[in-house]
């Protein structure tokens, strides 16, 4: 059980979430000599600084884009005279890790750059006055944190972050921060199960408060119309003829909970909710007892100027990117996205793989080349760092399991992309990663994690953890790339006739596949990175999907162009976007749109 509530902020006759966006102050701190000096209480030089958003993209150079070590934010909020409950400041995050201090107070750290950081300020604050809020943050990388990576420290003394993935290290205080005031006595908790019988169904819920007053609870449907009521903290609403959250076909409830003394109510928090089921029975994934085939992309949190800060109108015109195409999903590929993209989700009926991120744990700073080309590499569960990285793993698991398991958008959980997985060190490294996850979630969403080109039939040892099975494939990109095309889709039929020979009678997800495509470049013959290549190989890719039944979703390495670490194999970032970064189609769009626009929820 985590320590502070991480429920989304709420406005109501007992709440109050007041917004902290906009211009903060800003200062890097590269010799750390910050909190000696008493930063603290002050930044002694700052300039501004958005948020949310990522700090390195507003610069002009070098030295301060690809900046690596500490770095301070500061604002200041009023508190109103009369907020008798408790409050708190909530971070959606702070990349990669951070201490927060009020009035020069430090109240707390927290390790992980993905998920909320809850600072409770009840003790710090002054009344009816302004209040200064800091914060010490840190974007190194380790072989000890989530995503992996290591620093260089360069002759001059500079850090320069290495990480052991391929997309930019944006750090910063990336999503939004809401300063909360709530009842002494509250909602801290809740929880939803589905189960359907016939027309009607079953909410199970159970709700956590820090008190012992009364809890009661009311479903109300998308009119505001009292669909099922119940008392007490933990009980079940049996909804007559449930309308469910469907594919692409969403349809939200909003569960009201409540505590009450006698008449006087004490705290209230509600939040929207979808009735659904998701089940992997045999080769397929159900939602609602039937079975739907994933159509979409992994993407990024990444646009031009605000890297991986939030933004709604970036969240706005993905989803009508991703509605025009014809996509049902998306995974959060490669850490927790801001909860916005999943609210939504929640409202257009998009389904998610929700992913950790557990990401870079192989030793080589383009894994992602060696993991497509199944290059031999060291095994990684094996150091003495392990210990402590495995206790941020499942720690970053709890935490998004926790931030996230009310969302009907979120179908399951994927808790590594790439690892190292060939070693029984890795096999007992993510069991217990894998078992942490199956007691966290209420609903039991699948669990899942990506596996790379040497994760092979016969080489990996942890596909068998999972409840289905998510490949990241480069044949004919990679591997046998250009000319030599058709061998790389003789080698990919190869490789599955292998998977279906182990009769595993489970759902195979292809997570990723792609080509680096220039939007500008076109060639007849095509060659790589030109849109003509991309469309050739997509269409090779499409008829190995189609040859197995057991397959059971296609999610498009990447939805966009992204940024990524400078170097030869990247021209200005990853270019296998089937949009540009401006979220424009590149030729191979259309192709998707044709394809999926002519399937059916399943295949
Ligand atoms: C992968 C990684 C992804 C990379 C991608 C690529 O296997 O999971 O993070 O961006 O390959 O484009 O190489």
């Amino acid at each position: 059980m985590l320590a502070q509530s991480q429920l989304y902020p709420v406005t109501n006759s007992v709440r109050t979430s007041m917004l902290l966006d906009g211009m903060w102050r800003f200062q890097f701190d590269p010799a750390s000599c910050g909190q000696a000096e008493g930063w603290e209480n002050g930044l002694p030089a700052s300039i501004s600084m958005p948020v949310p958003a990522s700090f390195s993209d507003f610069f002009t150079s070098h030295k301060e884009r690809d900046y690596c070590g500490d770095f301070w934010y500061q604002t200041s909020f009023y508190v109103p005279a009369d907020w008798n409950g408790s409050m708190y400041v909530r971070f959606g995050s702070i990349t990669h890790r951070a201490t927060v201090y009020c009035n020069g107070q430090e109240l707390c750290s927290h390790e992980g750059g993905f998920l909320p950081v809850v600072v409770p300020v009840t003790a710090a604050v002054k009344k009816g006055q302004e209040n200064v809020l800091v914060v010490k943050a840190n974007n190194e990388l380790s072989e000890k944190s989530l995503p992996c990576g290591s620093v260089k420290v360069l002759s001059d003394g500079r850090k320069l972050g290495k990480p052991y993935f391929d997309f930019f290290n944006y750090s910063g205080i990336q999503r939004s921060v809401y300063l909360v005031h709530i009842p002494q006595e509250a909602v801290t908790d809740f929880d939803t199960a589905y189960e359907l019988q016939g027309q009607d169904a079953l909410v199970h819920y159970s709700v956590t408060t820090s008190g012992d007053h009364p809890v009661s609870v009311r479903l109300l449907d998308a009119e505001g119309n009292v669909a099922a009521e119940g008392q007490g903290k933990t009980g079940t609403l049996a909804v007559a003829n449930a309308h469910l959250w469907q594919v692409r076909n969403a349809y939200l409830y909003r569960l009201v909970i409540s505590i009450h003394d006698g008449e006087k109510l004490i705290d209230q928090y509600s939040a929207k909710i979808g009735i659904r089921t998701v089940e992997i029975s045999g080769p397929r994934i159900l939602v609602n007892g039937k079975p739907v085939y994933l159509r979409g992309f992994g993407k990024h949190e990444d646009a031009d100027i605000i890297g991986r800060g939030f933004s709604w109108a970036v969240a706005k015109r993905d989803f009508e990117c991703m509605k025009w195409i014809g996509a049902n999903c998306f995974r959060t590929s490669h850490y927790p996205y801001a909860e916005e993209w999943y609210q939504l989700a929640d409202e257009e009926g998009f389904l998610i793989i929700d992913e950790v991120p557990g990401v870079g744990m192989m030793r080589s700073l383009w894994n992602f080349a060696a993991a497509g080309s199944g290059s031999k590499y060291t095994y990684f569960f094996e150091t003495d760092t392990v210990p402590q990285l495995k206790a941020n793993h499942i720690l970053q698991v709890e935490e998004m399991i926790q931030r996230d398991k009310n969302h009907p958008s979120v179908i399951a959980w994927s808790l590594f992309n790439e690892p190292e997985t060939t070693s029984t060190f890795a096999y007992d490294y993510f069991s217990e990663v894998f078992a942490a996850a199956r007691a966290l979630d209420p609903q039991k969403r699948p669990l899942t994690g990506a596996l790379e080109k040497s994760s092979g039939p016969d080489t990996c040892k942890c596909y068998p953890l999972c409840d289905f099975i998510c490949l990241n494939r480069y044949y004919g990109w990679y591997i046998c790339g250009g000319p030599e095309i058709d061998e790389a889709i003789q080698q990919f039929h190869e490789e599955m006739d292998q998977w279906a020979a182990l009769n595993l009678n489970k759902p195979f997800v292809f997570t990723e596949f792609g080509t680096d495509t220039l939007g500008s470049v076109h060639k007849l013959p095509s060659v790589m990175w030109t849109q003509e290549y991309q469309m050739e190989y997509m269409e090779l890719n499409f008829q190995v999907f189609d040859s197995y039944d057991f397959i059971q979703g296609e999610m498009a390495w990447n939805f966009a162009d992204f940024q990524a670490a400078e170097g030869t194999m990247r021209v200005d970032g990853n270019k296998k976007g089937i949009f540009t970064r401006q979220r424009q189609p590149k030729d191979v769009a259309f192709l998707f749109k044709k394809r999926w626009e002519e399937m059916k929820d399943a295949k």
